[in-house]
């Protein structure tokens, strides 16, 4: 066990259907701190920044547009094993996959509006959480 730090996103779809609070006390109930919090409305080229590593893939221009369509709550996390215990409250990418309980399975409309965002490494959650927070916003 340790103690790790993610990045997540709650989206467009989630803000807009009002799952902000039912997601952070899913967090919460599940021992994850807060350790920052920023709302704002990413735009385009934020957004494509943010998932550059998806540029090549067939859904990029939609996945951008979507994520910035609208205003996204964006949270660092810590807990033991940060990484992949949001991953797996989250569920899978496609809700329609996504196991009973889990956070899409409950708020998400299908594989594109899937309501968060979840760092899927530990190295990967640290550029993550840099593109959006400097050391002076994190608690
Ligand atoms: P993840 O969010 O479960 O890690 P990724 O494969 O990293 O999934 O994809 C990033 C985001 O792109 C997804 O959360 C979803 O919003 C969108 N996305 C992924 N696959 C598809 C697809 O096949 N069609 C449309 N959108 C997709
Ligand atoms: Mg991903």
């Amino acid at each position: 066990m340790s103690l790790e730090r993610t990045l997540t996103i709650i989206k467009p779809d989630g803000v807009e259907q009002g799952n902000i609070g039912d997601i952070i006390q899913v967090l919460e109930k599940n021992h994850f701190k807060i350790k920052a919090a920023k709302m704002l409305q990413l735009t385009n080229s934020a957004a494509g920044g943010f998932y550059a590593v998806h540029r090549e893939r067939s859904f990029f221009n939609d996945l951008v547009r979507y994520m910035s369509s609208g205003p996204v709550l964006i949270l660092v996390l810590e807990a033991e094993n940060a990484v992949s215990r949001l991953r797996d409250l989250m569920g899978a990418t496609d809700p329609r996959k996504a196991a009973e309980g889990t956070i899409r399975k409950r708020f998400a409309t299908s594989i594109e509006k899937n309501v968060i965002h979840g760092s899927d490494s530990a190295e990967n959650a640290k550029i993550e959480i840099g593109y959006f927070f400097n050391a002076l916003e994190l608690v």
